[in-house]
């Protein structure tokens, strides 16, 4: 039977994603390509960062640095490789005004808008989970895209959006492949690396986050610090039957989380009484992915994370998120 390129259903086509980006540039025809440049700097990035993942035992860049970053915790001589990493993509990319990096205390300011011209702002947390490096676990780079407001006082102000002004957000995965996971909005594609063609394959489109999976995602160490709703949930979850699952780098656990369902909660705890995970480049971006695939992503009270207002690029905020029939239960049991 003679293929047409109509005829191939989209498992059998052949779709990168830098053609992926290409196609959904053309369902846009006004646009001029400078985001499109802006997805195709993170994909490079995260090809670079794969490798150098891939190789640190081998050039011996496992361990810390010696150093702490912004929020006080030891650096990992790969979170900083990485950190330079994106740096260096995205300041060569015209359509980037500033990026903001948990591994740096201010954003930088790489452009200032101009009239008529559209640029980003790109935040990141460029190897989260970093400290599963040294022992061959799981790690992930997470990025949120905002369009840049010019209008807005000082320059950072342009970064302090809600969540649900993203205009893309996707995480990379480091595992036992290199996954990308992308949405700008439509849904959440899925990208596996090619390391014998140094492409990113789709592999899926429009995921869903299936129900049922009767399985939660918390470091129970914390457990006698966590708030009573909290406690009633994880005592509920266990009388249940619930599995646990908990991997120390929350996109390989949200990851399954994204393929199989369940939920993932981090609590607020005695060490961390806002909570550990930060809004602007773990929370918010994670939380579009999520609810682009049908799921829910809220705060210890309950409240939607798109919707926090943020007052500060590395503020820290209560997590649980997941497939929606999970979330509710989480919040319907902690409620007693
Ligand atoms: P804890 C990694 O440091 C991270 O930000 C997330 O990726 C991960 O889920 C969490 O913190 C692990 O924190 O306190 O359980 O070790």
């Amino acid at each position: 039977m003679e293929h047409t390129s109509s005829a191939y259903p989209d498992s059998l086509r052949i779709t990168t994603l830098q053609g992926h980006i290409l196609e959904q540039q053309t369902a846009h025809p006004q646009a001029s390509g400078t985001f499109s440049w802006i997805l195709s700097a993170l994909s490079i990035s995260a090809k670079i960062i794969a490798d150098r993942v891939r190789r640190a035992r081998l050039e011996n860049v496992l361990g810390s640095v010696g150093t702490e970053n912004v929020q006080g915790e030891v650096q990992q001589k790969l979170d900083v490789i990485a950190n330079e990493v994106l740096l260096r993509t995205l300041a060569g990319r015209e359509g980037v005004a500033m990026v903001a990096s948990e591994e740096n205390e201010t954003p930088i300011i790489l452009r200032n808008s101009s009239p008529g011209v559209t640029r980003y702002c790109v935040l990141f947390d460029p190897l989260d989970g970093s400290s599963n490096l040294d022992v061959c676990g799981a790690v992930g780079t997470i990025f949120s895209i905002l369009a840049h407001r010019g209008d807005s006082g000082r320059p950072e102000d342009s970064l302090l959006q809600p969540g649900s002004r993203q205009v893309a957000a996707g995480y990379v995965l480091y595992g036992s492949s290199t996954v990308f996971v992308l949405t700008t909005g439509n849904g959440v594609d899925m990208f596996v690396l090619d390391p014998g063609i140094g492409a990113f394959m789709r592999v899926e489109r429009a995921l869903k986050i299936p129900v049922g999976n009767k399985t939660y995602s918390v470091n129970e160490g914390n457990r006698q610090s966590f708030p009573a709703d909290v406690q009633r949930y994880l005592d509920w979850a266990q009388s249940q039957g619930y599995s646990s699952r908990y991997t120390g780098a929350m996109v390989a656990d949200l990851h399954r989380i994204l393929l199989k369902g369940g939920v993932f909660l981090y609590p607020s705890t005695a060490k961390a009484p806002e909570g550990k995970l930060r809004l602007m480049y773990e929370a918010n971006p994670l939380a579009m992915i999520i609810e682009q695939a049908g799921g829910k992503a809220v705060d210890g009270a309950g409240r939607r994370i798109l919707d926090i207002p943020p007052s500060a690029v590395h503020q820290r905020t209560p997590l649980v998120i997941g497939a929606a029939d999970q979330v509710d239960r989480v919040l319907a049991i902690g409620a007693g």
